[in-house]
């Protein structure tokens, strides 16, 4: 006898039954059409089973056998590209006709191979996380990852794609990126966690073209920007010592010895360096000098690329520790790694190893917010589903106008964040193609950290909430939820925490010398001017106006305090630029010149509809300035610090 539960991704030929942590194969399991009891698997036993059911059902009183016939129904999405109306009509107002007419083709298609093929790929990754093995039978050591054969082809699929490919090839000038980005966006909720691989790989690959593709690089580059999956690699990003997850520049302890030949051998730990099946990595060392001494912090830091195995499949004098046992991303591998001599190249100048690694960060970042905009926008499409099929008080959730208010809630944030994720990756490409104004530039620089720390929190937010809306199912293991959830947590964390983020923020004014702020300010207050002529939208352009003025005179406020008012005043800053830029963006791009917020400038769109509309209307009723709010309570003073301390600690610590 086995005890089976049918799983929740059954649609597929790929179907399989989860029974004592294995897989049955759907043809063993056809008799589980006879729901909810346990059975046997086998053609006698499934004759017999039969009889037993005809037999129970005329013995059953009928308020059990409705019961028994009565259930829920699970909410499904159909292809997500189709489905997402948001995502086609941006694509029509700002791709050029041709490159909308290939692009649309091939992410129609796409949309197809997620839902077919993709989807149940992903829930056997997140089924059959990464198992390490450290010796073989015969006492070898072999560090062994073992990886489920889904999230190997996972590998081949993004490879298929062009998952990052595309970005690098620019066959659409400025607009590859964002195509990259849509694609990715489709593919993140229905990855198996094989978005974090493909979000290092990117990075990787920016550092080396930012390098100009070095001749020791060029084989890797053409690896991580391959279409072909046997030569496709992946690669890591491995930052993370035990001393310094955010401060990296005292954290990092690895030292780098240099060879006869001008390699270099690693030595150190590295606490957390996430896909760690991936084929090769950067990393951040210092440099020893002769007498084996390093430079401490930022300045002594350098960037090495490295492989993690050899031909052979042997590791590059590295010892895996363990595999980190995380609540989230488990179908991803996350080890504890000892550097013991691993052979590696200086990829950047000596003592600058964060400004290098710096591309990295700010592409997977930008992965993190698709990341996050892909898992928002599954959640409320499975809600929605959900809400068109679940009966409650006699009618369905959709007529539930409280329930509706709730995920329409849920619908204008991840709206806002879409919109800032295309902008971002629209200035990305602008960049990468040498298109981008200075500006355009200051704004990226601007963005990223914006845009990370902020969809990030909102995933989370909508994850949680979106959850609550499925009932108890949304808590249940075998619906798939939770894991959407747990995903989603992470993406507060890795790449920066939201207030190593919010400094980030401070740290792009500090660098140009508040030329990113005149910018963001001058073009918002300079393109509002032309929002004002679209009448339904004026009472946004009003709030987002006053948004402006307070944040304004924060800022003239600020400049006299000292440093300590701006660093308390990071996040609610940050915040306030995430929804005052959500609220606008600059076009230029059929119109030159003509830019509204980001919300009104999609709700101004001569085919734009109410729900555009009514969508930037929203938007715009939530605070959009809560710095100036904060500040005007003296949230950023020196006595609210000392009450922040009195009210964690306690009066006796002060
Ligand atoms: O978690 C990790 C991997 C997880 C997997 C990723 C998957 C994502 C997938 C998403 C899919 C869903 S890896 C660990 C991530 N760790 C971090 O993010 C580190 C967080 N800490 C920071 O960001 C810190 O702020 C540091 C490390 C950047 C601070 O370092 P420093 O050395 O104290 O910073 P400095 O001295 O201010 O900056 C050094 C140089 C400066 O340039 P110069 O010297 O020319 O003035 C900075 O302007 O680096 C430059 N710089 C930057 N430039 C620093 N940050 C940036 C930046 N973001 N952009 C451009």
């Amino acid at each position: 006898m086995f005890a089976c539960r049918l799983s929740w991704w059954r649609s597929s030929a790929t179907c399989k039954l989860w029974q004592s942590g294995h897989f049955l194969p759907w043809d063993r399991c056809q008799m589980l059409s006879i729901k909810g009891i346990n059975m046997t698997v086998g053609q006698e036993q499934k004759v017999s089973m039969k009889e037993k059911r005809v037999l129970e059902d005329l013995e059953m009183p009928p308020v059990r056998r409705q019961m028994e016939t009565l259930f829920q129904e699970q909410p499904e999405t159909g292809n997500q590209y189709l489905e997402d109306t948001l995502l086609q009509n941006y694509l029509k107002t700002h791709l050029p006709p041709k490159v909308l007419e290939e692009v649309h083709q091939d992410l129609e298609r796409f949309g197809n191979r997620l839902l077919t093929k993709i989807q149940p790929l992903s829930r056997e990754c997140e089924l059959n996380p990464p198992v390490f093995r450290q010796y073989d039978a015969w006492g070898r050591r072999v560090d062994h990852i073992h990886t489920c054969s889904a999230w190997r082809r996972m590998k081949e699929i993004s490879a298929e794609e062009g998952l990052i490919a595309e970005a690098y090839e620019r066959r659409y000038s400025n607009w590859s990126r964002l195509y990259q980005a849509v694609k990715l966006y489709l593919f993140s909720s229905s990855s198996g966690g094989f978005n974090c691989p493909l979000a290092m790989t990117d990075g990787a690959a920016k550092v080396i073209e930012s390098l100009g593709i070095p001749g020791s690089l060029k084989n890797a580059f053409d690896r991580l920007t391959s279409r072909n999956p046997e030569k496709f690699w992946t690669s890591g990003q491995w930052m993370t010592e035990r001393r310094g997850g955010s401060d990296v520049a005292n954290g990092t302890e690895t030292v780098a010895r240099k060879q006869p030949d001008s390699t270099y051998r690693l030595y150190g730990f590295k606490w957390f360096t996430s896909a760690a099946d991936s084929d090769v990595t950067l990393t951040l060392a210092r440099i020893a000098d002769a007498e084996g001494q390093c430079t401490q912090g930022s300045t002594g830091l350098s960037l090495f690329f490295l492989r993690v195995r050899d031909e052979e499949g042997k590791l590059n004098s590295i010892e895996m520790q363990r595999l980190k046992d995380k609540l989230g991303t488990r179908q991803m591998a996350t080890a504890e790694l000892w550097l013991k001599g691993a052979r590696a190249e200086l990829i950047s100048a000596e003592g600058r190893g964060v400004a290098a690694i710096s591309n990295m960060l700010n592409i997977t970042r930008i992965h993190n917010v698709i990341g996050a905009v892909g898992s928002m926008r599954r959640m409320i499409s499975l809600s929605r589903d959900y809400a068109r099929k679940r009966v409650a008080f006699g009618k369905l959730l959709k007529d539930h106008p409280l329930h509706m208010q709730t995920i329409a809630r849920m619908e204008v944030q991840a709206r806002g964040a879409f919109l800032l994720m295309m902008e971002t990756v629209r200035l990305l490409g602008l960049a990468e193609t040498n298109l981008a104004s200075e500006q355009d530039q200051l704004l990226l620089r601007l963005l990223i950290p914006v845009a990370k720390l902020y969809t990030g929190k909102q995933a989370s937010a909508v994850a949680v909430e979106a959850m609550e809306s499925f009932g108890g199912q949304g808590y249940m293991e075998d619906t798939g939820l939770p894991v959407i959830l747990r995903d989603a947590l992470v993406l507060s964390i890795w790449e920066g925490t939201t207030n190593i983020l919010s400094l980030d923020v401070l740290r792009s004014l500090a660098k140009s010398q508040g030329q990113v702020m005149a910018v963001f300010l001058s073009t918002v207050q300079k393109k509002l001017e032309l929002a004002s002529g679209t009448e339904e939208l004026s009472p946004a352009v009003q709030r987002t106006r006053e948004a402006i003025r307070s944040l304004r005179q924060f800022m003239e406020a600020a400049g006299s305090e000292q440093a300590q008012t701006m660093e308390l005043a990071a996040r609610d800053f940050s915040y306030s630029l995430a929804r005052i830029y959500t609220g606008r963006a600059k076009t230029g791009i059929r119109e030159p010149g003509n830019g509204l917020t980001l919300l009104m400038e999609h709700a101004a769109r001569p085919d734009a509809s109410s729900t555009d509309v009514c969508a930037a209307l929203r938007w715009c009723n939530q605070e959009l300035c809560p710095v100036a709010v904060e500040s005007g309570r003296g949230s950023y003073g020196i006595g609210a610090a000392l009450q922040d301390s009195a009210l964690v600690f306690g009066n006796s610590r002060l």
